[in-house]
């Protein structure tokens, strides 16, 4: 008899577990995309997660807001506080230049503008949106080609 209060609150630690359970179908989500089972999400399983209509601009963006405490990776809190990354807005130009920028010369080439649009674009598709705003013809796009307002940037 005397072991009773003992199991009570073995069952009282156990409860934020059970309280979690409204979580089901985001913590499902959150094991799939844990390729490697270290019970965090890295911007690469994030990616694999998104639908292709997406671009990767908009997925890296989805990323950094969900990701709190800025260290690069999503904990399964992370996850849920954002609803599996789905909240925020998509980025505006200024925004798409900035993450899509990747070696930071100040320009966009064909790779990098490619990040911006959907990733079930052509590859010739990209290239001719690409070679409609490279205005002077320099294989890159400013940020004013890309269509950031000079005042934003
Ligand atoms: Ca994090
Ligand atoms: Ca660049
Ligand atoms: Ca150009």
């Amino acid at each position: 008899m005397k072991f009773l209060p003992i199991t009570a609150l073995a069952v009282l630690s156990f409860s934020p577990l059970a309280s979690a359970a409204g979580n089901g179908a985001l913590d499902r989500a959150f094991a799939k995309a844990d390729i490697n089972d270290n019970l965090e999400v890295d911007r690469i399983e994030f990616l694999a997660l998104q639908p292709r209509s997406k671009s990767w601009t908009d997925a890296v963006k989805r990323f950094d807001l969900a990701d709190t405490d800025l260290n690069s990776v999503l904990s399964l809190t992370e996850f849920r506080a954002s609803n599996g990354g789905k909240e925020g807005s998509p980025p505006n130009r200024a925004e798409s230049f900035r993450f899509t920028d990747l070696d930071e010369d100040g320009f966009l080439n064909p790779e990098e503008f490619a990040l911006t649009l959907p990733q079930i674009q052509p590859w010739r598709k990209i290239l001719r949106e690409f070679g409609r705003k490279d205005r002077n013809n320099d294989s890159l796009l400013s940020p004013v080609e890309f269509g950031v307002l000079a005042s934003k940037f």
